[in-house]
Parts: structure tokens; C-alpha cells; sequence
């Protein structure tokens, strides 16, 4: 499974446009699924959750680099995000649905703060990047 060319040239472009700042945003998602997802907030006991969380915002920083990693590694994903894969699925054994709320959130976020950029097109690609992400990280991959 590989993501087209204009999926890549268009996830990359939004990229560049965030800059240094995606952590910003991932960690905006992560707040964004936890007071609306609550359920996903079981996997994270040990943190502290609240509004402007160091620590959320740690995690943020952690899922930004990640999802760059992935975006470096489209052709590769499921070897790229391995440890990523086993850390979740065998030890921290996350159910691969809050994946998808996760990414959900980072959507909404996404459309939120660049509401010029995106376009259904643009949503479509993000969507599809995030879910080759997705499935580079749930347990039946190789
Ligand atoms: Ni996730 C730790 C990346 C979704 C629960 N996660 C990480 C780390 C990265 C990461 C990177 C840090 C690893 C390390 O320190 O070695 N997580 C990602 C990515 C996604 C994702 C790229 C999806 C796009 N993680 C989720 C989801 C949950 C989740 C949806 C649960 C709802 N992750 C965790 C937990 C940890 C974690 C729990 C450990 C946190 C800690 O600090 O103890």
C-alpha cells in the first residue's frame, strides 16, 4: 500500500506551511481527544491531563516527530514505525480504534488553524496519510 504522489505532495506542503510548529498541533489534538474522547484518557493515568499539560505537551512533541518520521518514510512505514508498533500494540496495548479518534482530532485541529488550506482535497490526503499511519502502527502489521 502506497500513498500516491499528489497525497504526498499535498501532505508535504502542509508540512512545510506548519513549520516547526506541528507539535503545536498534535498536542492540540491530544487535548482535543481527551475532553471529547474521554474514554482514550484511560491510556494515560500516569500523566497529568489537565488544560496546558507540560506533560501533554511533551507527548505532543513525541507524536509530531513520529508522524515526521512517517512522512520521511512513506515507502517504508511498517519498518519506519516498528518499535512504535510494538510499544503499543504488545506493551502499552492500545486498541488501534483511538488511532483513529486521535487522528480524527488532529484533522479537526488541523482545519481549525488553516482553514484557507483545507480544502476537501487536502482533508482527503491527511486522511489517507494518517491512515497508512495508522495501519503502520496496529498490531497485525508485519
Ligand atoms: Ni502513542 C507513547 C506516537 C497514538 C498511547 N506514542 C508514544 C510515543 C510516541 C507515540 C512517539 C513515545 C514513545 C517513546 O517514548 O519511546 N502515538 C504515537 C502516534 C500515534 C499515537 C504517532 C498516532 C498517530 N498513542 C496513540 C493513542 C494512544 C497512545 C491513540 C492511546 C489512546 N502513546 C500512548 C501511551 C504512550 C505513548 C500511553 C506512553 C506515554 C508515556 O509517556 O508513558
Amino acid at each position: 500500500m502506497v500513498l500516491a504522489a499528489e497525497d504526498r505532495a499535498a501532505v508535504r506542503a502542509l508540512w512545510r506551511k506548519l513549520g516547526s510548529n506541528v507539535h503545536v498541533y498534535t498536542t492540540e489534538a491530544l487535548e482535543r481527544t481527551f475532553l471529547a474522547l474521554p474514554s482514550t484518557k484511560t491510556h494515560f493515568h500516569h500523566l497529568d491531563l489537565r488544560p496546558r499539560s507540560a506533560q501533554v505537551r511533551a507527548h505532543g512533541e513525541k507524536v509530531a516527530f513520529a508522524l515526521t518520521v512517517a512522512l520521511d518514510h512513506l515507502d517504508d512505514l511498517p519498518r519506519a514505525l516498528s518499535a512504535l508498533r510494538v510499544l503499543h500494540s504488545h506493551k502499552l496495548r492500545v486498541d488501534p480504534v483511538n488511532f483513529k479518534l486521535l487522528g480524527h482530532c488532529l484533522l479537526v485541529t488541523l482545519a481549525q488553524h488553516y482553514p484557507g488550506d483545507f480544502s476537501s482535497a487536502l482533508q482527503a490526503s491527511l486522511d489517507k496519510f494518517l491512515s497508512h499511519v495508522i495501519s503502520a502502527l496496529a498490531p497485525s502489521c508485519r
